[in-house]
């Protein structure tokens, strides 16, 4: 039996699979060799011509060829798959040397973070948070402040009118009035409001037409004014120091009766007077005052019965004084080099004298 044919075919072979160099090349090869119409295919089809003695030797021939092209096929393929590989993580080396990218991390805005410290102290005396809207209907903004269409202390506040009825609220006092409103005269009540607040006021160092405001209001039986007088010295302590001087001003506002101001000695000039504090010596912070029985009766509240006391702080004025700003305006044109500096107290640590 000749298998001269045989032994040629697997030389053949050998010969070319040295030259294979991609995964392509070895596909076409494996099919010349094993697919259907293949070279050792086509030795299986000769068995049918061969003597019944001779073909188990043949077999035997062409299925050894069989297995060793298969081999080196399968050997051929992993050594491809290897180089790709290689040559993939070669290419997508990380050079650890480099330089990081860096992020720019922003850092809160110096009046949230005062409107923040003012929440979390009024929260540590058991208050709750209320929020209203900042576009308002007359009603809540005045009338039922105590302040009917003709009142000339409406004067003290001039808005934004969207129309007649609606307009930008001017304070936070609304929220006083909706709170009360629906509770539908239960008490106790115990809020603070913090929100933007708007005003035809013209700009200057501490005034800007729009600013915040934190309203704060209690509403129960037994309510006097020396709890108002306790708790604003006990805010002023925690917010300014134990060293930091304020005042009590008798003042006047429709909807509390009686009211008072409270001021903050300067804390540039220390009292004497200077441009921030407009040569006075004293910062406004806040305006407070007992709720008006009116105010109480409109709101559904028994004014024989209940008792309360209110007040509206500005947070851009105590941020000024906390941390020495001069201009209010400073928080509002969203210059980085300002906001920035603020940055340094994110590590904690109240660093507000070094700012
Ligand atoms: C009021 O707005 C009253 N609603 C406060 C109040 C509430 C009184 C409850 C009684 C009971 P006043 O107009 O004084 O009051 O404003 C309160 C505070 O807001 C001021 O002390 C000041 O800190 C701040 N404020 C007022 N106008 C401006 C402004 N244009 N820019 C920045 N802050 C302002
Ligand atoms: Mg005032």
């Amino acid at each position: 039996m000749d298998t001269s044919g045989i032994s040629e075919i697997q030389n053949a072979f050998d010969d070319a699979v040295k030259t294979v160099a991609d995964k392509k090349s070895l596909q076409d090869l494996k099919i010349e060799y094993l697919g259907k119409k293949g070279k050792v295919t086509g030795l299986m089809k000769e068995m049918k011509n061969l003597s019944n003695e001779d073909r188990p030797a043949y077999g035997a021939a062409v299925n050894e060829v069989r297995s060793h092209i298969t081999s080196v096929i399968e050997e051929k393929e992993t050594a491809l798959a290897n180089e790709a590989l290689e040559a993939r993580l070669k290419e997508e080396t990380i050079d650890v040397s480099l330089p990081g990218r860096t992020f720019r991390l922003g850092s809160p805005h110096p009046l949230s973070r005062t409107i923040e410290d003012i929440e979390d102290f009024f929260i540590g005396l058991g208050y709750e948070i209320a929020e209203g809207y900042e576009v308002e209907t007359d009603y809540f903004n005045f009338e039922a402040l105590n302040l009917p269409k003709s009142h000339p202390a409406r004067d003290m506040q001039d808005s934004f009118y969207f129309s007649e009825d609606i307009l930008l609220r001017t304070h936070t006092s609304p929220v006083q009035a909706r709170t009360m409103q629906a509770r539908k005269g239960q008490g106790p009540v115990k809020v603070i409001c913090p929100g933007k607040v708007y005003r035809r006021d013209s700009d200057d160092a501490t005034h800007s037409h729009q600013f915040t405001q934190i309203e704060g209001l209690v509403v129960d039986r037994n309510i006097h004014m020396s709890d108002l007088k306790g708790t604003l010295e006990l805010f002023a302590k925690e917010m300014f120091g134990p060293d930091r001087e304020i005042r009590l001003r008798p003042s006047y506002f429709p909807f509390t009766e009686p009211s008072v101001e409270v001021d903050i000695s300067c804390f540039k000039c220390k009292g004497a007077g200077c441009n921030v504090c407009k040569r006075s010596g004293w910062i406004e912070i806040l305006g407070s005052g007992m709720v008006h029985p009116n105010v109480l009766e409109m709101a559904g509240f028994d004014p024989d019965e209940y008792s309360g006391f209110a007040f509206g702080m500005g947070p851009d004025r105590i941020a000024m004084l906390k941390y020495g700003i001069e201009d209010i305006r400073n928080f509002y044109t969203n210059d980085l080099r300002f906001i920035n500096q603020f940055k340094a107290m994110e590590d904690g640590g109240d660093q507000s004298e070094s700012i």
